[in-house]
């Protein structure tokens, strides 16, 4: 992401450092601090909800350099940089931590730590496909994701065919989960994985009707690690509304990732169990394995 708040200079007085006089006598600190995220729709909507506000960060960092006391300028740059994380959007920072009046015996003009940190998610994507040639789209798919700058893929299931569910009469569908990890938010992951599907001849007509590709996100952090983003706007709604009664989702992800859990009211309900549940209520039988795919990326 080449978009950035650059926030530099922001002066408070803390106790940090090793030596004991530092502990008692505050001394001065000078932080900078460099957003990575995107821009775009806030500088579409003209509104501070689609953006950081520099503002909050500056105030985040008063607050850690007069809060307790560490002894490392190093720990204060990651407290800094960890509370710059949690604001949303908020892809990567950059902070520096100046100790200007350090207590150093030669003369000196600046000491400085700086770090860089990611904010790293566990990401999950339903590929669909039932128009055209699904079996090659989605191997070409899963290569398309993988180039997304900022998203790793780590695994990919095996195909199923699925019978179609609501929509129109229909083909049946090819379908498979993805698993990675990415440092985008959730809404460009989204805007991207759009992009794909425009890439592979997708155009949006009738609402669950066929298609040349979908690519659905279905959740964007980890129930599990509690990072998991939980989200119902007019364009993201996370987790996927329909991930949890959907055997064409969970089976796969369940494949791909056995551990998996989702979010529901609150809960992070393991994907196997979700499977079993339809399994016992006789809701999987349109989900079939489609043979061996290797898909490499
Ligand atoms: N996607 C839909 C609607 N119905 N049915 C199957 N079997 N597989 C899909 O991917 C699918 C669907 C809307 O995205
Ligand atoms: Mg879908
Ligand atoms: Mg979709």
């Amino acid at each position: 992401m080449s978009d950035r708040i650059r926030l530099s200079g922001v002066s408070a007085f803390g106790t940090h450092g090793v030596l004991d006089a530092e502990h008692r006598t505050a001394q001065r600190f000078v932080v900078d601090v460099t957003l990575e995220l995107d821009l775009l729709p806030a500088g579409r909507s003209d509104d501070l909800a689609d953006t950081v506000s520099y503002a909050d960060v500056a105030t985040d960092v008063v607050r850690i350099v007069e809060g307790p006391h560490v002894d490392l300028v190093e720990t204060l740059a990651a407290r800094i940089a960890d509370a710059a994380l949690a604001r949303a959007g908020v892809e990567a920072v950059e902070v520096v931590v100046h100790k200007p009046d350090a207590p150093i015996d030669v003369p000196f003009a600046d000491v400085a730590v700086q770090i860089r940190r990611e904010s790293v998610h566990k990401v999950v994507i339903a590929l669909g496909a039932n128009d055209g040639d699904p079996r090659r789209t989605l191997t070409s798919a899963v290569r398309a994701v993988a180039a997304i700058e900022g998203l790793r893929v780590d695994g990919v299931s095996e195909l199923f065919e699925t019978d179609p569910v609501g929509g129109p009469e229909q083909p049946v569908y090819l379908n498979a989960v993805l698993m990675g990890h990415t440092r985008l938010a959730p809404h460009t992951v989204l805007r991207r994985l759009h992009e794909v599907e425009a890439d592979h001849g997708r155009v949006r007509r009738v609402r669950w009707g066929p298609r040349t590709l979908d690519l659905d996100l279905v959740q964007h952090g980890d129930p599990l690690a509690g990072d998991d983003v939980v989200v119902e706007t007019e364009s993201l709604v996370l987790p996927h509304p329909r991930a949890h009664e959907r055997g064409f989702v969970l089976v796969p992800w369940a494949q791909v990732d056995p551990q998996a859990t989702l979010r529901m009211r609150g809960r992070a309900v393991p994907v196997s169990e979700l499977v079993a549940r339809l399994d016992a209520d006789g809701l999987l039988a349109g989900v079939r394995t489609a043979g061996a795919w290797h898909p490499d990326w």
